[in-house]
């Protein structure tokens, strides 16, 4: 049988090396529309959460995708990356790109896997790389790594780049929606890719060279961390102009051209604050300095200190010091309703209160661990007897705090920094609080 049949009959046998926050819903969603899924991870914990039923990340609706895909035998996990190359007709390589200490493309994971599946590599696979990659980066780094097989890209297996594009907190709906952006080592590669994804989403499934498809992943991400960075100076204006940036941003939106986002304490997660350095890094080698998006990135990572410069403030107005406060840190995760806390702004500000001798408390409806500082999962310990509130992630909890019954457990005069406007000033200020907003 060929590869585009058994693909159309769903009876082509799915491997995916990386069982995270994007390759563990992939898998789940391939199985539960029919498909035999293997999934690889060198992390044994995860393997035997997900072999248990049960799904090691909290996204939404994943814990039942997983029991469900588990218990119909169409998803099973294992440690044993290996087998899962030798065991499937199509491989997935869903790993994490991150960038090292001197912000260049770490691509060590990529290069493990698919040296893994160079070892592994029979004729006719179909192997599809979704980690997002420098553009270059297949022609350069992967095939080589994979023809030391024997086998040629193109002529004996099939090799295909699509990178994920889902946001974490809607993955599951994402993936099943959004377009889909498909570059093939040749035509025929691209043509199987876009069959099989053709089976889980119901975007457009739009191709083109590999190379092309690795930039497009990157400015996607780079358009929205400079997007941000402009709300963000907009905001640090806005506090000296006396003018509330979001108000005025919500204003400016009103134009049909105009989609600025939020202002805040700054970009984290594992995507928007490293992608615009593999275009950065890409452009140094080719003698191009992109200004626009290395500024972006500066004004984005300088965006935790302007918190804490507002803390210092707002302290002050109340005529105190931050080695002599309590100060109540709401939010650890990147951002709301997420359990990821990588890349988070909080860990920088956590940790250079604490350098200044603060006493941080802090809290996360969704996390379980601080930063060395103390943490409970129970506001009311977090915020009793604080000299400040500083809200720094923007989880849905947060928008509906009770403010009044706050007043009485915190310290006199009552002090709020809000790094992501989850409260409304005007309220604060009638209860008398001294109200900070990062853009107010
Ligand atoms: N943020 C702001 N203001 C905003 C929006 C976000 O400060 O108006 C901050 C968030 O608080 C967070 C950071 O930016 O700290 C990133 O959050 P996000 O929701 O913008 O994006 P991610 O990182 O969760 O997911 C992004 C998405 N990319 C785009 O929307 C272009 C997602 O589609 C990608 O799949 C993902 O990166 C990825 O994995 O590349």
């Amino acid at each position: 049988m060929t590869l585009v049949d058994a693909i159309s009959d769903k009876s082509c046998r799915i491997g995916i090396l990386g069982m995270g926050y994007v390759g563990l819903p992939m898998a789940t969603i391939f199985a539960n529309r029919g498909f035999r899924v293997l999934g690889g991870d060198i992390n044994a914990g995860i393997v035997e959460t997900i072999n248990r039923g049960e799904s090691p990340i909290s996204e939404n609706g994943i814990d039942v995708m997983v029991k469900e895909a588990v218990s119909n035998g169409m998803l099973r996990a294992t440690c044993d990356t290996e087998e899962v190359v030798k065991e499937s007709d199509i491989v997935l390589v869903v790993v994490q790109t991150p960038i090292d200490a001197d912000k260049r493309p770490d691509l060590e994971a990529v290069k493990c896997a698919v040296h893994t599946i160079s070892k592994n590599l029979a004729e006719g696979k179909l192997i599809i790389i979704e980690s997002t990659l420098p553009p270059g980066a297949t022609q350069e780094t992967v095939i080589p790594l994979l023809e030391q097989s024997g086998l040629r890209a193109g002529e004996d297996f099939y090799l295909a780049y699509s990178p994920e594009r889902a946001i974490p907190t809607r993955t599951l709906e994402e993936i099943q929606k959004n377009s889909r952006i498909i570059g093939g080592v040749t035509e025929e590669s691209a043509l199987l890719a876009t069959a099989l994804y053709s089976h889980i989403t119901s975007g457009e499934l739009v191709t083109g060279d590999i190379k092309t498809v690795e930039l497009v992943k990157v400015i996607e991400n780079t358009y929205r961390d400079v997007n941000i960075a402009l709300s963000n100076e907009v905001a640090i204006l806005c506090e000296k102009l006396g003018i509330d940036a979001v108000r005025a941003i919500e204003m400016a939106n009103k134009h049909p051209r105009v989609n600025l986002l939020q202002p805040g304490t700054g970009v984290g997660g594992h995507c928007i604050p490293k992608d615009p350095y593999f275009l950065i890094n890409k452009a140094k080698e080719l003698g191009i300095d992109l200004k626009v998006v290395s500024s972006a990135r500066r004004v984005n990572e300088n965006m935790p200190k302007h918190l804490l410069n507002l803390i210092e403030k707002a302290l002050k107005s109340a005529d105190k010091r931050i080695d002599d406060s309590k100060v109540a840190v709401l939010g650890i995760a990147y951002k709301g309703n997420t359990s990821d806390i990588r890349g988070t702004p909080s860990k920088e500000v956590i940790e250079t209160l604490m350098e200044m001798d603060c006493d941080v408390f802090s809290h996360d409806p969704f996390v379980s661990e601080d930063f060395c500082g103390k943490f409970s999962n129970k506001i009311e310990d977090a915020v009793r007897d604080a000299d400040c509130l500083v809200v720094v992630t923007d989880h849905d909890e947060y928008k509906h705090l009770d403010l009044k019954a706050f007043l009485k457990i915190l310290k006199k005069p009552g002090v709020i920094v809000d790094g992501r406007r989850v409260i409304d000033p005007q309220k604060a200020e009638e209860l008398d609080f001294h109200y900070f907003g990062v853009g107010y």
